[in-house]
């Protein structure tokens, strides 16, 4: 685990690259994420404090950072001009980066680091980790709302910016070969891992199958719904806008709902290291799957509502094999806290996986009745 340090003056002038006036007072660190690393930046300008979202692209995973930004800028003026068009401001109901002076929404720093920057918008707040109904199921209507607002933006513009990135079969695959490879000589120690997550392969490997079959439709999806990637109106608590667009590539509707219960609907941590205590809250699940549904139920095909259970599932084991090939080969693509925090992670994805089986017919039977009740109600 190595630690970076950054300097104030360091961060000032990368912020000034963007074009920032005023009066540089200070930034922090933001931990939540497992890839880029983040700052707060503060400036104070026209008698106010303004700040800033300040990101260094992780280029170990995103190894071509300008085709990254390139999607987020389409998908931000698609949403924006769609806003606009309907006589609304979108000044809080879409991400805004700054342009560099070269005027792109990037800049390639000292030691090649690749850094973008965009306002922090006004009045909202996030949620890590939260049971209160009303905010899951406005997290659900938010990400639902993101696929309904991109739903005509053409597919085949954006890049493929992480090849294969919900392609379980080969998931599994890359896990085996690191097993194999055993690099940092840990696959010893997790055997009982390994075994327990080879055995929900074939379940887990199901909706990937379906997709090569062509069963399922390809859309614009975000790929990393996790609730804090949700801001929401710290006074009228109503959704405001998604953030964290890095991984907006082509998908399948049940990555992003999969991956939002994988997160929210736990009863734990994604790494609490009591993996016993991890399962499905389906009261959490219902209420993710009432906001959701209500935006998309109209659009989704019989298959796709028939898999939405099975893509909670899906997308735990898949999250479980990339921790656990990563602790395998020496923890180089999660960033980690601690000893063993990838192998912590994985213990607690398979436990949920598990009980996601055992819970997926309940699972199910929420989900055709969300989406009968809103089949006929788009954009509720
Ligand atoms: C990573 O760092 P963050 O939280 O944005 C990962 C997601 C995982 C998630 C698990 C590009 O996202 O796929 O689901 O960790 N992002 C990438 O917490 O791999
Ligand atoms: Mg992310």
């Amino acid at each position: 685990m190595i630690k970076e340090t950054f300097t104030n003056n360091f961060i000032e002038d990368i912020c000034r690259e963007f074009g920032i006036e005023g009066d540089f007072k200070y930034f922090e660190t933001l931990t939540n994420g497992h890839i880029n690393t983040s700052f707060k930046v503060y400036f104070y300008r026209d008698g106010e404090m303004k700040d800033y979202c300040l990101q260094r692209i992780n280029s170990y995973v995103f190894k071509n950072p300008q085709a990254v930004m390139e999607n987020i800028s389409n998908v931000t003026e698609y949403i924006r001009d769609k806003i606009k068009a309907t006589g609304v401001t979108a000044k809080r109901s879409v991400l805004h980066f700054q342009s560099a002076t070269s005027g792109k929404y990037y800049y390639v720093g000292p030691n090649g680091g690749f850094w973008r920057c965009s306002r922090y918008i006004d009045g909202s707040e996030t949620y890590n980790e939260t049971d209160n109904l009303g905010i899951i199921e406005e997290t659900g209507r938010a990400f639902g709302d993101f696929q309904l607002k991109l739903a005509d933006f053409p597919v085949k513009k954006l890049n493929i910016t992480i090849p294969h990135f919900h392609n379980t079969i080969m998931r599994y695959e890359a896990f085996g070969e690191a097993v194999k490879n055993d690099e940092a000589h840990r696959a010893g120690g997790v055997e009982a891992e390994i075994g327990q997550y080879r055995a929900l392969e074939e379940t887990a490997t199901e909706m990937y199958k379906m997709q090569r079959r062509g069963e399922l439709p390809l859309k614009v999806t975000h790929n990393d719904t996790k609730c804090n990637n949700v801001l929401f109106d710290k006074i009228t608590g109503e959704y405001l806008c998604v953030i964290d667009l890095d991984t907006v590539m082509p998908g399948l509707v049940g990555h992003d709902f999969g991956d939002a219960i994988r997160f929210a609907a736990n009863f734990v941590e994604e790494d609490c290291d009591h993996p016993e205590k991890a399962g499905v809250n389906l009261n959490i699940f219902w209420a993710f799957a009432e906001g959701f549904l209500k935006k998309t139920a109209a659009s989704l095909t019989k298959t796709e509502v028939d898999t939405l259970a099975l893509s909670c599932f899906a997308l735990t084991c898949e999250l479980a094999t990339r921790f656990l090939a990563d602790y395998i080969v020496g923890d180089k693509y999660f960033k980690v806290k601690k000893p063993q925090h990838n192998l912590v992670r994985t213990r607690c994805q398979v436990a949920l996986a598990k009980d996601m089986l055992n819970k997926m017919d309940a699972m199910n039977a929420i989900v055709q009745d969300c989406a009968r009740r809103y089949k006929e109600t788009e954009n509720a």
